[in-house]
């Protein structure tokens, strides 16, 4: 691991807010007196009624509660758009780029979202939905998934959105899961020149999906689809008939602002659920910390909004400070390797937040498709997602930078709302691979593996201390399992799921999952969402999924299966069942390997060891340990012998 030290660049120390002293001091002050700070932060948002309460919290079990801001009133939707219509009504806020580069790019103005937001939030009103209500949004990366997110917010409707990627038994599920009887989606998507059959998804889904009642469908491509009267209805027919002006709804601040499923290490994806004032207040502090954000500067967010960074860092954060926030419908390596760079010198990108996976899969393809380009409008860069090797960090530095932007190494979840763990421009001396130090308000602790705090240079399991307003405050449908999932672990803490190594300069170092989750491409994938997949198929009889190293995704996705009996293992049934899991919850779960095993290692209790199971996905065969506790030993040999890939 590479300890080099890049220091604050001059122009970075005098133009930053927060200068190298003054970050110890708002860290300091943020957690001596988190009243007064947060409440003084509470003052970036537009109140309908200011809070005069900040955090009231406890992660004990007799006493396990969170809010934050609770007395405060305010719109989500009106802090995003509305506040900005007098300083800035002109000004771009959505800059949307197409799939197809010879297209026209769209923008919007501030005004102009406006009357977008108000419209789709009559469309929804007229269909019936209230305050409260939950609306599945299965969109594509067009402007309309933001107007339908901010529309949701302006009149209290609680928002899920699921990712366009997947398949139409996981929209189900997600769907049921929150009971939602409104699914907003579009005619197909467009990616890297491919078309995604969104419409028709929505039309599986919705045989096992028994809620569902109304499906309002944006025209995007054009392409045919089957509209089935008194369900569905056309969004461009519905905005016809609905009034242009649409007041914001005031919210309580601990009201639900949206829903986001995500993979855990067991059981079905987990509803996480984020407030509305304490998220938003999250989003917009971090945006402006992190990236030194100015209004007005263009800012790139190459995320989908099916993720959590595309709701805090493409539409949350990035409008609340009055951004100006480009929105991308296609894929960094179409046509080619260049996309990327082509879109920020048209658009004179200053600021660039992507994953290391896209990094690496452009890494590559060599320089050239970067050198082609200018990039000179770059000021900073971005990672998130999966810790970032040093070596794909050094290529976005020097090659894509040119060593004169900063990288801010953004370590989070979708569970903690915005970034936890990351530098400062103007004030982290940076390090290849770390997410340095933690943000003001943030207090990280590692753990040893009975819950012992460590310090001083260490390594162990990542918790936070304390509860900051950008917290999930619960899963929904389920509080006990939120509770179980991340307090229990190490009890009056907030558990990451996160392994991490903390240097002699107090720098944090995430090492990636300790629990039963994959990080594939930056995604997450819970080993017992792809096992529950597998074992649908009528042909296995059990199945263990671990994950492996891959040079492009990080994780690669590693399947034992065993089959039942009578039941050939060929390579037409590896390939039918690698489509089965794309087919039962979408192509980011497909295995990279498939190994047919005829026995799982496991204990004489029946418990699968997985420890066994990834050393030989690793190919780190040598050091198995000790299997003599198996209820049969030998299983290990025959998987050893016909190990995959
Ligand atoms: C934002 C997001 C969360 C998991 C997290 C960790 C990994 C995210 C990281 C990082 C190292 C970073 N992760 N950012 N690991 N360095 N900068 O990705 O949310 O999809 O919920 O994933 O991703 O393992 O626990 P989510």
């Amino acid at each position: 691991m590479s300890e080099s030290v890049y220091p604050v660049p001059e122009a970075w120390a005098r133009r930053a807010r927060v200068t190298e002293e003054g970050y110890e001091q708002l860290h300091g002050r943020s957690l001596a007196d988190p009243g007064s700070f947060w409440l003084e932060q509470a003052r970036r948002l537009d109140w309908v009624k200011r809070p005069e309460l900040a955090g009231d919290w406890s992660f004990d079990e007799a006493d396990f509660h969170i809010s934050w801001f609770a007395d405060g009133k305010l719109n989500v939707a009106a802090n995003c758009v509305d506040r900005h219509l007098a300083s800035r009504g002109d000004q771009i806020a959505i800059l949307w780029e197409p799939d197809e580069p010879s297209e026209e790019p769209r923008r919007y103005t501030y005004r102009q979202l406006h009357a977008e937001v108000c419209r789709f939030a009559n469309v929804l009103k007229a269909q019936g939905v209230a305050k409260g209500d939950r609306v599945t949004i299965y969109m594509p990366m067009i402007p309309e998934a933001a107007f339908a997110v901010l529309a949701c917010a302006r009149i209290g409707a609680v928002h899920s959105v699921v990712f366009g990627g997947f398949s139409p038994e996981a929209l189900a599920g997600r769907i049921v899961d929150c009971d939602s009887s409104v699914v907003i989606t579009a005619d197909e998507g467009r990616r890297g020149g491919k078309k995604v059959p969104l419409k028709a998804n929505v039309d599986m889904a919705a045989a096992h999906a028994p809620s569902l009642e109304t499906v309002i469908v944006v025209q995007a491509t054009g392409g045919a689809v089957e509209m089935k009267a008194g369900r569905d209805l056309w969004y461009h027919e519905a905005a016809e008939t609905v009034a242009g002006d649409c007041p914001a709804e005031p919210m309580a601040a601990e009201d639900p602002l949206f829903i986001l499923y995500t993979s855990g290490s067991t059981g079905k994806p987990k509803g996480v659920l984020h407030s509305s004032a304490g998220y938003l207040l999250w989003a917009s502090y971090t945006h402006e910390l992190v990236f030194d954000y100015r209004p007005a500067e263009i800012y790139w967010c190459a995320a989908d909004i099916g993720w959590v960074t595309g709701h805090s860092y493409i539409v949350y954060g990035p409008l609340a400070n009055g951004a100006t926030t480009l929105m991308f419908e296609g894929v960094p390596n179409w046509p080619d390797a260049s996309r990327i760079w082509q879109v920020v010198d048209r658009h004179k990108v200053e600021i660039l937040y992507t994953a290391p996976t896209a990094l690496r899969s452009l890494m590559r393809e060599g320089d050239s498709y970067v050198s082609a380009t200018s990039r000179a409008s770059l000021r900073l860069l971005g990672s998130v997602g999966e810790p970032i090797n040093p070596e794909a960090w050094r290529w976005y530095h020097d090659v894509v930078g040119e060593g004169r932007c900063p990288i801010v190494d953004t370590w989070w979840q979708t569970e903690t709302g915005g970034m936890l763990i990351s530098p400062l421009p103007g004030a982290t001396q940076l390090k290849p691979g770390s997410a340095t130090r933690p943000l003001p308000g943030v207090d990280p602790q590692i753990v040893d593996a009975d819950g012992k705090v460590l310090t001083g240079p260490t390594e162990g399991n990542l918790c936070i201390a304390r509860s900051w307003p950008g917290q999930m405050r619960t899963v929904w449908g389920d509080h006990e399992r939120f509770f179980q999932t991340y307090f229990t672990t190490y009890p009056g803490k907030y558990f990451t799921g996160d392994g991490c190594r903390r240097d002699e300069d107090g720098y944090y170092w995430i090492t990636g999952r300790v629990d039963d989750v994959i990080n594939v491409s930056g995604h997450r994938m819970g080993t017992a969402e792809v096992e529950s997949a597998l074992v649908l198929h009528p042909k296995v009889a059990e199945a263990a999924v671990v994950g492996m190293p891959h040079d492009i995704k990080g994780q690669g996705i590693y399947a034992y299966v065993t089959l039942n009996a009578n039941c050939v293992a060929d390579e037409d049934l590896r390939q039918e069942l690698r489509n089965w899991v794309r087919k039962e919850i979408g192509p980011i779960a497909t295995p990279d390997a498939l190994q047919f095993a005829p026995g799982l290692p496991k204990t004489r209790s029946g418990k699968i060891m997985r420890r066994i199971l990834r050393k030989i996905a690793e190919n780190d065969v040598g050091s198995l340990g000790d299997t003599s506790t198996l209820a049969d030993p030998s299983v290990v040999d025959d998987l050893v012998k016909n190990r995959v890939g």
